[in-house]
């Protein structure tokens, strides 16, 4: 981004203090953001500047429409049980008009949010308590926003989680292969052609209203949650772009694809990866405490398969986005997209090898 443009749109946020410095921040496959230091006369302060990514979400307006409707309904939950709606949701910064994002004149959707101090968003697993900790987090989102008003949402991305729909886009993808890159990735292509069955698993149960919908997050891999620095508690559920209406087992199933590997997600020796059966525990009993008793039996059971369906799908989605040539995911080199596809196909053969161990540590937690 250029200098002139960064001033430029500093100014038009209710940002305290003069802008000292802007750096691009964290790892996330999406949005562009970036931290912006500013200096009162007593103190430094620091916001996240964010770009929202209007090729992925085609409205970000009704993206900003949700987040203020999510944010506001959990700082009053917050506020009533006593704890610091500053730091335990995000909190956006208006633009000087009082408005939630700004428009630049070529049609970029710009926002602002507080930056949530001495925390740190994870892109791998440090330690068992920090996963149990982002576990109990994303399952108590899920709990606070039980009674949130469904129908207010928008949906920012349709057919997010629509396994069926992602495997019908690869399907596409294979058959224009419009980078030319088909052929180094057949058996990556062929695993997952033959395993299409999995797609069904959770659509089917959703369609027939086996499992109920509730208010997702949507996106729940473990650095979409700030952990704090001292304590180690996580303290904020962040990248609300994604909030709605969804599974509870697609939650849970994100999470443990990226989180219950012995590798990060884009690690380039498959020897490293491996899918982490006691990972898988820690996070499944801080899912089940976070969400307090609220899930159904039937959800309860979907667990195994939404760590089983997710993987899968974003196996998918790494794969297409890797035929059709780096349209949707940020990518730091040409096959970044094929190594992510890699990691995951390794985490489902795991699951797949291991599937009956998955479901006994549901029943023993549940
Ligand atoms: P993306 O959709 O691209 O993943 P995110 O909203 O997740 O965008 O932001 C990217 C990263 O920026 C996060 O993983 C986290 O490291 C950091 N981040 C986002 N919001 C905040 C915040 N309010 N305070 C501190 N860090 C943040
Ligand atoms: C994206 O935005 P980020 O980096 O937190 C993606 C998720 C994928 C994830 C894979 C809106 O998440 O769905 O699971 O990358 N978000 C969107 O790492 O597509
Ligand atoms: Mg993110």
């Amino acid at each position: 981004m250029r200098t002139e443009e960064v001033e430029f749109l500093c100014e038009r946020f209710r940002f305290e203090g003069t802008v000292t410095e802007t750096i691009q921040f964290g790892s996330g496959h999406i949005n562009d953001t970036f931290r912006v230091t500013t200096q009162t006369a007593e103190k430094e302060r620091h916001y996240i500047l964010q770009r929202i990514n209007n090729s992925i979400f085609a409205h970000p307006e009704q993206v900003m429409e949700n987040v203020v409707g999510v944010t506001n309904f959990l700082q009053k939950k917050i506020c009533k049980c006593g704890g610091n709606p500053e730091r335990e949701t995000l909190n956006i910064v208006l633009t000087k008009d009082g408005q939630s994002f700004y428009k630049m004149p070529d049609g970029n959707v710009w926002r602002a949010y507080l930056f949530i101090e001495n925390a740190t968003a994870y892109d791998q697993v440090p330690n068992e308590d920090i996963f149990y900790q982002s576990a109990y987090a994303f399952g108590h989102f899920q709990r606070m926003l039980a009674d949130y008003p469904a129908d207010q949402l928008f949906v920012t991305i349709p057919d997010f989680h629509n396994t069926v729909k992602r495997f019908s886009y690869f399907q596409s993808t294979i058959k224009e292969n419009a980078s030319g890159r088909l052929k180094n990735a057949l058996d990556e292509v062929g695993f997952l052609l033959d395993n299409e069955n999995i797609s069904y698993i959770l659509l089917d149960r959703q369609e027939d209203g086996r499992l109920p919908l509730r208010v997702t997050h949507n996106d729940t891999k473990l650095n979409n949650v700030m952990i704090d620095n001292d304590t180690g508690k996580a303290i904020c559920v962040i990248d609300l772009d994604t909030v709605m209406p969804g599974l509870s087992a697609t939650d849970f199933g994100d999470a443990i694809r990226f989180g219950a590997s012995t590798a990060s997600e884009d690690e380039k020796d498959l020897r490293k990866v491996n899918f982490d059966l006691h990972l898988y525990e820690v996070y499944a009993k801080g899912f089940l405490a976070g969400c307090e008793g609220a899930l159904t039996c039937a959800e309860i059971e979907m667990l195994p398969y939404g760590a089983l369906v997710i993987t899968y799908e974003q196996a998918l989605r790494f794969l297409s986005d890797y035929i059709a040539g780096d349209v949707y995911y940020k990518v730091a080199y040409p096959e970044h997209n094929l190594v992510r596809a890699r990691t995951q196909i390794k985490l489902v053969q795991q699951m797949q090898a291991n599937f009956r161990q998955m479901q006994d540590i549901i029943s023993k937690n549940a």
